[in-house]
């Protein structure tokens, strides 16, 4: 809970939402058509985040468009449209798909919908309790990337890389220490089908809902809890409303960075080597970038009010390790074999990417 509460109007002020704007994707689509006489110009790209100003996606955007901006001496522009701006998730990937915005952010609690084999990334202690290693995992070119390519591609969609924006963390009304303080309660989750097996696996009560409405949702007892990662609680105000915040490190949130395979095509030789350049180097940046922005959240959350910041300790974990297993299984006859051989890959690299840090760190003793 906060001190002193912030005015609902000022908290959709402070994250830049513009509830009307949400859910006029198609129509801005073809406004941004229009603006340009219906022909679109080719070095002018547009961003579209999941997030508002402030955000991971946000420092991401505006970073990797200065160094575009940079690299190709401003024959390319871009524009950076942070959440509210455009639409929901689900309509800024459809507009990727459909060449009216270039790039976007497409998190798995959504895409998951459309592309199941991504809900890799929303199963729970499938990735280390290290950030290095998780990072090593995701930002180096590998099977993962390579199956997950194949799926996106086949829903018209490219995955260019998946990205960590920090530890999730629970924020309720109440200490979720075990697997029993889930009972009955009404989480708010995102939308896709394993996010709820992987909630109701705890005894809860998933309910998607839109991130505009979480915190209004909490405010009214419409929801009693949500997951979210440190930043993001911290922006949206939820703290404001819920007593507790609980670090399980159990997953850190994953977004991916889309765009479509036409627009890559239509780029010259030189200009995409350009963009696949940049975007490598944005991969190690945007990892030093929300490392920061959540310790200078969390830090924020603990001194501007009286919300209780629990760290689960192992025996904690280790119960929702157990309870959240079955999960897995879900995830596999859910995905067929391409999602089981992702699963296989994902937890083969983790472990020897933890192995080879032991033996580093053991070798430097
Ligand atoms: O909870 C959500 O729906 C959103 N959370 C974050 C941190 N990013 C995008 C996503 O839509």
């Amino acid at each position: 809970m906060l001190r002193p509460r912030i005015a609902l109007a000022q908290r959709a002020r402070r994250a830049g939402l513009a509830p009307a704007a949400l859910g006029s994707a198609l129509a801005l689509a073809a406004a941004l058509a229009a603006g340009c006489g219906g022909q679109a110009d080719p070095n002018h790209w547009r961003f579209a985040l999941e997030e508002v100003r402030g955000s991971v996606q946000h420092a991401y955007a505006t970073r990797f468009a200065e160094r575009i901006e940079a690299a190709t001496d401003g024959a390319v522009r871009m524009t950076v449209y942070p959440y509210g701006a455009l639409g929901t998730s689900a309509q800024l990937t459809e507009l990727v798909e459909t060449g009216a915005v270039e790039l976007a952010f497409a998190s798995p609690g959504h895409l998951g919908s459309v592309v199941p084999e991504v809900q890799v990334f929303s199963l729970h202690f499938v990735l280390s309790d290290e950030e290095a290693v998780n990072h090593a995992v995701l930002s180096e070119e590998s099977r993962v990337h390579e199956i997950l390519r194949a799926a996106y591609r086949e829903h018209g969609l490219e995955l260019l890389a998946p990205i960590q924006e920090g530890w999730m963390a629970w924020t309720a009304n109440r200490a979720l220490r075990a697997p029993a303080d889930f009972q009955g309660l009404k989480i708010r989750t995102m939308a896709s089908p394993l996010l709820i097996d992987v909630y109701e696996a705890y005894g809860a009560n998933p309910t998607p809902m839109p991130y505009s409405e979480v915190y209004s949702g909490l405010q009214l007892g419409m929801i009693d809890a949500q997951v979210n990662p440190v930043f993001a609680i911290e922006e949206m105000s939820f703290y404001e409303v819920q007593s507790h915040l609980v670090l399980p490190k159990h997953l850190p949130f994953i977004t991916t960075l889309i765009t479509s395979p036409a627009f890559l095509e239509r780029l010259s030789p030189e200009r995409r080597e350009t963009f696949h350049r940049v975007e490598r180097a944005m991969r190690d940046e945007i990892f030093r970038i929300q490392s920061e922005l959540n310790r200078d959240r969390l830090r924020t959350i603990r001194t501007e009010s009286d919300t209780r910041i629990l760290e689960l300790d192992d025996a904690e974990r280790a119960a929702f390790r157990r309870a959240s297993l079955p999960v897995r299984e879900r995830f596999r006859s859910r995905t067929g074999e391409r999602g089981s051989a992702l699963l296989d890959a994902l937890l083969a690299r983790v472990e020897e990417v933890e192995a080879a840090r032991a033996e580093a760190g053991s070798a430097s003793r």
